[in-house]
């Protein structure tokens, strides 16, 4: 279902600047965007353009203020502008930003990761989630000279050709589930099964088990909307990848040090072989990473010969504000106070669309979570793309539109996870769910 266009008719007056730039924009860039999920094709409408954020607020170029709940799609942990990222990053405008060369920093960052990260032996530094993801398929086709890849429906993985089947994410909000471009010699060597389905992975292995790299999957899931794996199909994952030979990689680029400092991994207690991180890992700055077992990890250029560069990669600004990120994660670990707020956000959520009389799904872990609107009498759970597929698109558009008139920014897409930040308050959790309460109400059916 494509979402009807719900522009707010409230607040669009206000958005006079945000419209004009939007239009000189598409003369520029593709659809005026450098992201779809940016484009606001999942509620209709047109996006607004931003000149500034603090903490949990966020400033578009009319002068609206709005409660962030994308945090730049999940780095903004600590909230905008954090001081002891900006000193950091202040500190390096008065070295140098990159050399081309190895820094101390790039070890420093690269301790605290292994530290963190329970899978993590040796890492590498890329510039984004999908420079990860597509070193890692590389690197366990390298590793164990075999060429199938297996995903999830739903999950998504950054715009690597080898991965952009049946994704997740923006691809899957824009129902382009196989992106034009993408060869059938690539697709072919990917297999795309149903998350939370066990037997799915059972057959896959039994039939060709011998021929299969790695599973590749979103721990927790945010791109189809936030679901949680079941206990059995991770264990299946486990079980099955290392009886046959195969990875197991985890994609934390979202879950990672969001939803506890050791990632998803942390909380599930499953090691995967291959963990890929991003977003948080770089403070909102371009920094991916990959890394795991340091007996494949050794397979990676220049110790082994598995081809794989980047001239910014490990740069020191990205590195510097990835760094104090994580440093202060480590120091005061917030996870206790995101996962109380969550639990409010997600009662209060909850209240108000049995309020409304709406029939919705809300998924959370810690401060990743989904309300999932759908047009049936019973709530239907959300497992896997089978059942996130058909939410209420439109319905979801017309709740992201009140939020929006009450200066609430929720992820433009019902397929996408809000994110808050440690910056959120009690009063600013109290305010979203009062706004929720009121738009819900309005949209009773
Ligand atoms: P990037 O290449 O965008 O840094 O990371 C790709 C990626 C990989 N793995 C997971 C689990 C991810 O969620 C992502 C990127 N997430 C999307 C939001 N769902 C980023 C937003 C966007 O594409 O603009």
């Amino acid at each position: 279902m494509t979402a009807a266009h719900h522009p707010s008719a409230v607040t669009a007056a206000r958005r006079t600047h945000s419209r004009a730039a939007f239009a000189h924009a598409r003369h520029l860039i593709p659809g005026g965007v450098n992201s779809p999920a940016r484009a606001f094709g999942g509620v209709g409408g047109e996006p607004i353009f931003f000149q500034s954020a603090l903490g949990q607020r966020l400033t578009d170029i009319d002068g609206n203020t709005y409660l962030d709940y994308i945090g730049s799609w999940g780095p903004m942990i600590l909230g905008h502008r954090h001081p002891r990222v900006m000193a950091a990053i202040e500190r390096v405008l008065t070295t140098g930003t990159s050399y081309g060369a190895p820094t101390e920093a790039e070890s420093d960052l690269a301790e605290l990761i292994i530290a963190a990260v329970p899978s993590i032996e040796k890492v590498r530094m890329v510039s984004s989630g999908t420079e990860a993801a597509m070193s890692a398929v590389r690197l366990a086709r390298g590793f164990t000279r075999r060429d199938r890849i297996v995903k999830f429906a739903g999950n998504y993985h950054g715009h690597v050709d080898a991965l952009l089947v049946a994704a997740g994410s923006s691809a899957a909000t824009l129902g382009v589930p196989n992106s034009p471009g993408i060869t059938e010699g690539t697709a072919r060597d990917t297999l795309v099964l149903d998350y939370n389905e066990p037997e799915q992975l059972d057959d896959a292995f039994r039939a060709q088990g011998d021929t299969i790299a790695a599973v590749l999957l979103e721990p927790v899931v945010g791109n189809m909307g936030l679901v949680v794996p079941t206990p059995e199909f991770l264990e299946a994952a486990r079980r099955l990848t290392s009886r046959h030979g195969a990875l197991l990689v985890f994609d934390e680029v979202m879950t990672g040090f969001r939803l506890a400092y050791g990632g998803a991994q942390e909380l599930l207690g499953v090691t995967p072989d291959l963990t890929t991180l991003g977003k948080i890992v770089g403070g909102g700055l371009p920094l991916g990473a990959y890394g795991g077992r340091a007996d494949v990890m050794d397979h990676v250029l220049p110790a082994g010969k598995v081809f794989q560069a980047g001239t910014l990669s490990g740069n020191p600004l990205a590195v510097a504000a990835g760094m104090a990120t994580l440093e202060e994660l480590r120091d005061t670990s917030p996870y206790a106070a995101l996962d109380r707020r969550g639990a409010r956000l997600e009662a209060g959520f909850r209240a108000a669309a049995a309020q409304a009389g709406l029939t919705t799904w809300t998924a959370r872990v810690g401060s990743m979570m989904t309300t999932f609107f759908q047009s049936g009498p019973e709530p239907v759970p959300v497992t896997g793309w089978k059942t996130a597929g058909p939410s209420d698109t439109d319905r979801y558009a017309a709740f992201f539109w009140g939020m929006i008139d009450r200066g609430i920014y929720l992820p433009c897409s019902q397929y996408e996870a809000l994110f808050f930040s440690a910056a959120h308050t009690d009063a600013d959790i109290d305010a979203t769910i009062a706004a929720a309460v009121e738009v819900m109400g309005g949209m009773a059916s």
